[in-house]
């Protein structure tokens, strides 16, 4: 005889604060880069605790991780919850963890509960969804939905390691996940994951149901000039690759985002070689992240970036090399899984809106594959990317609360 399922929060909370104990850093966030020993160790512990509760546990060849709770009916694909558990180098406790820690637990709310579902339901961390390390971002659902990778395997990451070791390393770290292939049918998905912006917290919402996510667009700038002594060149006899960097940086940043309130420009890493005080540099490498809910503006911005880039470098007797790391075409979610997010909200009486996720995620893939759809609960200050980002505890549990209602109808279809 089943029991009607509940999510532990407790237990849930005790999860969050465990992991977050796995590439702690001293200023209470987590840096646990993709594919890193701390990932490998966060995995391996998901594991073990699925393992202890009987659960099957798989790996696949881009070492996306799924825990998977038989249904009635083993001839149905799987129902899929999950996020990540990979983190940004000063990223936050919250970010991915949430995700993939309150679908375990609503996968241990089933079994405490003997409940069945009709299909079975996997819990997964994708790989790689930061991208932070080892670009693109989420390489796992890129993966699993079909990507062609072959050109990942001389992939270097920012730190100088080589993806297909660190991936190897991390494949065979965990042996008790049976290797399976990647990519396979699936009935749905659905991701629980904080807003990493400030409006449920602002208009004190408990829920935020996603319906799209918008679009996203890496670049990687290279401007090359010409080294020299800092003591004895004049300026007129310099190609300063760093004055060009600058100079462009500068342009974008006060055009872009102020002409156009949905578009998001940011230069996140930026390098001189030889990065010698006094030397010249001979070149300056700059990565360019840009965003935009239309995607024909990520093309525009794209462009100007590129030209800005371009003059600038002229101005310095120097040349720009441009490249796209990364493009992530904006989608909208299956308003069928968005209805079943809002039937869940509604049925534990949660107050709500529909929104568009700046963020991009996992859940942008799966949905060219399968219908899917997004949760999003508050964090404090909308504040991700940084290691004091927060969520209440409640809305937490809240959130799991959601994602089980949801997992309950969507995989025992009526
Ligand atoms: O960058 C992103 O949008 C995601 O949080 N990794
Ligand atoms: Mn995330
Ligand atoms: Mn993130």
């Amino acid at each position: 005889m089943s029991l009607t399922p509940r999510i532990d929060g407790d237990r849930l909370l005790g999860r969050l604060d465990a992991f977050a104990r796995i590439g702690a850093t001293p200023a209470g966030g987590v840096n646990r880069q993709a594919f890193s020993v701390e990932d490998r160790r966060a995995r391996r512990l998901l594991a073990e605790l699925a393992l202890e509760r009987g659960f099957t546990v798989f790996q696949d060849g881009i070492a996306n991780l799924f825990i998977r709770r038989e249904g009635t009916d083993a001839t149905l694909p799987p129902f899929l919850i999950g996020s990540h558990l990979d983190s940004q180098p000063t990223g936050g406790r919250f970010d991915g963890a949430l995700g993939t820690l309150s679908a375990f637990e609503v996968l241990e709310a089933l079994e405490d509960a003997r409940a069945e579902t009709r299909m079975p339901v996997e819990v997964v961390a994708w790989a790689n969804e930061e991208g932070s390390r080892f670009a693109p971002g989420v390489m796992g659902s890129m993966a699993f939905t079909g990507a062609d990778t072959a050109a990942w395997k001389s992939i270097v990451g920012a730190d100088g390691a080589l993806l297909a070791a660190e991936l190897e390393a991390t494949i065979t770290a965990l042996p008790e996940a049976a290797l399976r292939p990647t990519g396979m049918p699936i009935s749905g998905y659905v991701e629980l994951h904080i807003e990493q912006g400030p409006s449920l917290e602002k208009e004190q919402l408990p829920i935020g149901v996603v319906t799209a996510v918008q679009g996203t667009r890496w670049l990687e700038v290279s401007i090359q000039g010409t080294s020299g002594h800092a003591g004895t060149t004049d300026l007129a006899y310099r190609r300063d690759p760093m004055v060009a960097a600058i100079a462009a940086i500068h342009r974008l940043q006060t055009t872009i985002m102020p002409l156009d309130s949905s578009a998001r420009l940011t230069v996140g890493r930026i390098a001189a070689r030889p990065g010698s005080i006094n030397a010249i540099p001979q070149s300056v490498a700059f990565t360019v992240d840009i965003r935009h809910p239309r995607a024909e503006q990520l093309n525009v911005i794209e462009a100007e970036v590129r030209q800005v880039c371009a003059a600038e470098a002229e101005a310095q007797h120097c040349t720009a090399v441009i490249k796209r790391s990364f493009d992530m075409p904006g989608a909208a979610f299956s308003p069928d899984m968005v209805n079943t997010v809002e039937e869940a909200a509604r049925s534990l009486q949660l107050q709500y809106k529909q929104m568009i996720s700046g963020a991009f995620h996992d859940a942008l893939f799966l949905a060219r594959v399968a219908p899917a759809a997004m949760i999003f609960v508050p964090c404090r200050d909308g504040l991700s990317h940084n290691e004091a980002e927060y969520v209440e505890p409640g809305d937490a549990v809240i959130g799991a609360h959601v994602l089980l209602r949801t997992a309950i109808m969507a995989a025992s279809p009526r």
